[in-house]
């Protein structure tokens, strides 16, 4: 398995054509590739995953379980209601940060509260794809 694991939750499959003007108008596939570029100028390998499920999404968490560095996560719509995505999370010992394109703190108030930020030893938000490409320099010096 790669050094770092990139999860990817629900909806984030649209980027592109999904509210560009909240998420920007990179797609999914554009994000990996830098994502890619950037782990290899960091020298980590990086494996890149989005689903839609969140048994899927747990499944890949356990599956990573003494396989991996370090986890950065994007859990979309899952980061505001995902006992199970944290549950998963917290079984691993391994630093992970968590992504988020757009800043939830500024919008809906039901996007205020994240499951994942108690684990997370960074929460970077709000830089759009930029952001992915922090949290690999962030998780650098942590694993
Ligand atoms: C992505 C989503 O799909 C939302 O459900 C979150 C997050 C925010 C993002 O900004 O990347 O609330």
């Amino acid at each position: 398995m790669a050094d770092i694991l990139i999860l990817n939750g629900p909806n984030l499959n649209m980027l592109g054509m999904r509210e560009p003007e909240i998420y920007g108008s990179d797609t999914l596939a554009d994000i990996k590739e830098r994502c890619t570029k950037k782990g290899q100028s960091l020298a980590m390998t990086i494996e890149f995953k989005q689903s839609n499920h969140e048994g899927e999404l747990v499944d890949w968490i356990q599956n990573a379980l003494g396989k991996i560095k370090g986890i950065i996560i994007n859990a979309a719509g899952y980061t505001h209601t995902s006992v199970a995505i944290h549950d998963a999370l917290k079984l691993h010992d391994v630093p992970i940060i968590e992504v988020h394109l757009s800043d939830p703190s500024e919008r809906e108030e039901f996007r205020h509260f994240s499951y994942i930020e108690p684990l997370a030893k960074a929460v970077i938000k709000g830089k759009g794809a930029n952001g992915y490409s922090e949290a690999l320099e962030t998780i650098k010096p942590l694993i």
